[in-house]
C-alpha cells in the first residue's frame, strides 16, 4: 500500500473506530447480564470488571511497547546492523513475575466467588423446581403445590433456590438480568440460587434456554416477573386454587368419571396431587399487570397464515368448550386432558405424566408456547388449530379439521378434527380459566 493511499484511508478508519466505540456506549440493553439485580450478578460483574481492567492495562502496556519498538528499531536504509543480544535474566524474571501476579489478582477472587455461589442455598429459601421440556418450561413451587409454565414469579428480596432438571434432553436456564445460567442435565438435579435485591423495582424480565435442544430451541423462552412480596403472596394464594370463573370451581374431582393412572414420579420433583374438593372462598385472581410489562418482554412473533373464522371468537361458549375437553365422549376429538392438567377437572394424567403445560390458570398468563406468542383469543385459536405451524417441531399436535400437520406430514381428517366453532368454544373456556 502506498503512503498516499494510507493517508487517505487513515482518517476514515479512525472515524469508523470512534463510531464503533461510541455505539457501545449508552443505549438500552434490557437483556444484559451486567446488571446489579442479584447477589449472583454482583459477583460476576465484579469479576468481569476486574478482568477487563487488568486485561486493558496489559493490552495498553504491551501495545505501546510493541509500537515504540517497531518504530524506534525499524530498519533504516544504510543503517548499521542491530546489536545482537542473548538472554537477559532480569527481563525474563520480570515478564514471568508480572503475569503471575496478575493471575493471582484474577484467581483469588474468582475462586472465592465460585465457592460462594456453589454453596448450598440457605435453608429458608423459596424452593422452585424448574423442569425443562422440548420446548417449554415448567415451574413448580412445592411448598405451595403450584405448577405453572413459561411464567416464573419471584418475590423481590427473598433468596430463591432453583432445582433444575429435564424431562428429555439438555437445556439451560438463564435470566440474564438475574445472573448466572445453569444447565439442566438428564438424570441429575442441578441447583442455582440467588436473591433479587430488595432495591430492585418490580418488573418483567426475559429468560431463555441457552443449550441447543432441538428444532424449537430458539423458541424456548420464558418470562420472569420480579414482584413485591405482597404481590407474590397474592399470586400464590390465587394459583393454589382451581380456576376462578371456570365451571370447575364448583365441581369436585371426587365425581371424576375417569380414574387417575398410576403415578410415575420424576426423580425428585415433588408430586402435586389434585385437590379433592374445590375451595370454599376463592381469592382474587392476580397476575403481573400487562401494562407494566416493558415492551421488550412482549412477544412480537407474527401469527401464521392459518385461516380462522374470527367472528366466532366473540361468540365462543366456555361451557361448550369445557364439555369438549372434559366429557370422555369427546376424547377422540379433544384429548387435551391426556397431555394437560387443569386442576379441578377430570384429568387423564397427573403433573408428572402430563406432556404439556399445566393450564389451570392459563387465563391469567400473558404469553404461551414458551413466551413465543402473546396470549389472546386469536393466537390461542390458531394454536389449537395447528400448533406445529406456529412452533416448528411442537409436541402439541394439530387439531383443526383438514389442517396439515407438518410434523407427521399428514392432514387431520375433516371428521376427526375440531371445527372453528369448537375451537372458539375451547378458547373461551381456556380464557375463563383465571
Ligand atoms: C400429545 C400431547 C398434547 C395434546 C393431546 C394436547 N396438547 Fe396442548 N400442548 C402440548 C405441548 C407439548 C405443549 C407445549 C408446546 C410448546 O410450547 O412447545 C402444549 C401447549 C398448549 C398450550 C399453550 C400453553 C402454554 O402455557 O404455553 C395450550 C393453550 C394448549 N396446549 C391447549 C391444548 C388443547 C386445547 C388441546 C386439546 C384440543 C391440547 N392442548 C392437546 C401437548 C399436547
Ligand atoms: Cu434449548
Amino acid at each position: 500500500m502506498s503512503t498516499s493511499h494510507l493517508r487517505r484511508v487513515a482518517p476514515v478508519a479512525v472515524l469508523a473506530l470512534v463510531l464503533l466505540a461510541l455505539a457501545a456506549c449508552g443505549g438500552d440493553y434490557p437483556n444484559s447480564t451486567f446488571s446489579h439485580n442479584t447477589t449472583l450478578n454482583d459477583g460476576a460483574v465484579f469479576l468481569w470488571d476486574r478482568m477487563m481492567l487488568l486485561g486493558t492495562i496489559v493490552f495498553v502496556v504491551v501495545e505501546v511497547l510493541l509500537v515504540y519498538t517497531m518504530i524506534k528499531f525499524r530498519r533504516r536504509e544504510g543503517g548499521p546492523a542491530p546489536r545482537q543480544t542473548h538472554g537477559n535474566a532480569a527481563l525474563e524474571i520480570t515478564w514471568t513475575a508480572i503475569p503471575a501476579l496478575i493471575l493471582v489478582f484474577l484467581a483469588v477472587p474468582t475462586v472465592k466467588t465460585i465457592f460462594e455461589n456453589q454453596r448450598k442455598a440457605p435453608a429458608e429459601s423459596l424452593q422452585v423446581e424448574v423442569i425443562g421440556h422440548q420446548w417449554w418450561w415448567e415451574f413448580r413451587y412445592p411448598e405451595y403445590g403450584i405448577v405453572t409454565a413459561n411464567e416464573l414469579y419471584l418475590p423481590i428480596g427473598k433468596t430463591v433456590d432453583f432445582s433444575l432438571q429435564t424431562r428429555d434432553v439438555l437445556h439451560s436456564f438463564w435470566v440474564p438480568q438475574l445472573g448466572g445460567k445453569r444447565d439442566l442435565i438428564a438424570n441429575r438435579v442441578n441447583h442455582i440460587w440467588f436473591t433479587p435485591k430488595a432495591t430492585m423495582q418490580p418488573t418483567a424480565l426475559n429468560g431463555a434456554c441457552v443449550e441447543y435442544c432441538g428444532s424449537s430451541h430458539a423458541n424456548m423462552r420464558f418470562r420472569t416477573f420480579a414482584v413485591t412480596p405482597a404481590e407474590f403472596d397474592k399470586w400464590v394464594a390465587h394459583q393454589k386454587t382451581v380456576a376462578l370463573g371456570s365451571p370447575a370451581a364448583s365441581v369436585t374431582t371426587a365425581d371424576s368419571a375417569v380414574k387417575e393412572k398410576p403415578i410415575v414420579p420424576l426423580k425428585t420433583a415433588s408430586l402435586i396431587s389434585l385437590p379433592t374438593s374445590a375451595p370454599t372462598a376463592a381469592p382474587e385472581a392476580w397476575s403481573f399487570p400487562a401494562e407494566r410489562m416493558p415492551a421488550y418482554t412482549l412477544p412480537s412473533t407474527p401469527l401464521p397464515a392459518t385461516k380462522f373464522d374470527e367472528t366466532l371468537l366473540a361468540a365462543g361458549d366456555p361451557k361448550a368448550g369445557r364439555e369438549l375437553l372434559t366429557n370422555p365422549a369427546n376424547l377422540g376429538k379433544a384429548p387435551c386432558l391426556t397431555c394437560h392438567v387443569i386442576r379441578g377437572e377430570t384429568n387423564y394424567a397427573n403433573d408428572d405424566q402430563a406432556k404439556g403445560p399445566n393450564l389451570t390458570h392459563i387465563g391469567t398468563r400473558h404469553t404461551f408456547a414458551a413466551g413465543l406468542y402473546r396470549l389472546d383469543a386469536k393466537a390461542l385459536a390458531l394454536w389449537i388449530k395447528n400448533a406445529p405451524a406456529m412452533k416448528p417441531g411442537s409436541v402439541m399436535p394439530t387439531f383443526g379439521a383438514g389442517e396439515y400437520n407438518a410434523m407427521i406430514k399428514q392432514a387431520v381428517p375433516a371428521a376427526a378434527g375440531l371445527d372453528d366453532r369448537q375451537i372458539a368454544d375451547i378458547v373461551a373456556y381456556l380464557r375463563s380459566l383465571k
